[in-house]
């Protein structure tokens, strides 16, 4: 069993009065959480959650940052790189009575992705204890499945409190699952790194071809294969032999019987058991 502690960035946005705001204060007073930040604009909320890790019997506690911000646009076109920088995921919230708020989500979560890149969210459709007035329809879920096409959604009401418990959890799953994917893969990745270096390291004199490379390694794709060659290019474990030392052109632009020889560096890495200066963050 193993105990992890992680940090989370959430932001919440969406446009003026869709219930953000409302929708974080329930979140947060079920938890009896007195932390809370005033801030020109942003109010910063922190909430500890608790969930199982990846294996069996493991823990992750969560110290999650919630970000409210008022939803103004001049706030997103003049702050957006200070709200969203190193946003984890995002709640992405509308109001079922007025469908121009889930339309303009679509800049909110753009906004979002062009500083922190391409971070989970979720649709939070809000307000549902007034379904008699929603006017979210057949033309809305259209628009949905052809702009966020598979997007995770929530109902919620943060006037009876209705789904925000589901909503938060959903984003702060989405936003936990998709940080230990990053670092699973930078793990298969240095294993790779390391697969290509003793393979190198094997040869003697005429080092190896991107041709050999792929026909020993079937279960990798050649995209991966090139770009860890370049990795340990530029991490001066592997020389390209017929352009000389110290030049560097893309493996993807190269023929596939050019020669990598490993450099003393590499050789000495390959021999290592911990082979820890393989890391490229
Ligand atoms: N009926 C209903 N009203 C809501 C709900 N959520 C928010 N409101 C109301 O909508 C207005 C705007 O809410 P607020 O949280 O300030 O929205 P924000 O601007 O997105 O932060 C307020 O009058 C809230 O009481 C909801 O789920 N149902
Ligand atoms: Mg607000």
């Amino acid at each position: 069993m193993r105990l992890r502690r992680l940090k989370l960035k959430i932001n919440v946005v969406g446009e003026r009065a869709v219930g953000k705001t409302s929708l974080i204060q329930r979140y947060v007073d079920a938890r009896h959480n007195p932390e809370y930040k005033g801030t020109l604009g942003v109010h910063l909320h922190r909430v500890d959650v608790e969930l199982p890790g990846d294996e069996e019997g493991d823990v992750i506690l969560a110290s999650i940052a919630i970000f409210d911000q008022m939803g103004e646009h001049a706030i997103r076109e003049n702050f957006r790189d200070a709200l969203f920088y190193g946003t984890q995921g995002a709640l992405a919230v509308c109001d079922i009575e007025r469908p121009d708020t889930l339309h303009t989500l679509a800049e909110w979560i753009r906004a979002v992705s062009a500083v922190a890149g391409g971070v989970p969210f979720r649709i939070v459709f809000n307000k549902v204890d007034r379904a008699k007035g929603s006017k979210i329809g057949p033309q809305e879920s259209a628009w949905l499945k052809q702009n966020f096409p598979g997007a995770p959604t929530s109902l919620t009401s943060a006037a009876t409190g209705e789904g925000v418990e589901e909503a938060f959890a959903g984003i702060i799953g989405q936003a936990v699952d998709a940080m230990l994917a990053g670092e699973k893969n930078r793990k298969v990745r240095k294993l790779l790194r390391q697969r290509i270096l003793v393979f190198a390291a094997r040869r003697e004199g005429n080092g190896i071809t991107k041709s050999e490379l792929f026909a020993n390694m079937h279960d990798v794709k050649p995209d991966e294969i090139m770009e860890e060659l370049d990795n340990l290019v530029r991490l001066d474990l592997l020389v390209q032999y017929d352009a000389g030392p110290k030049t560097f052109l893309k493996s993807s632009t190269l023929p596939a019987t050019f020669r990598y020889q490993i450099t003393p560096l590499g050789r000495k890495v390959a021999a290592s058991p911990a082979i820890e200066d393989l890391v490229v963050e």
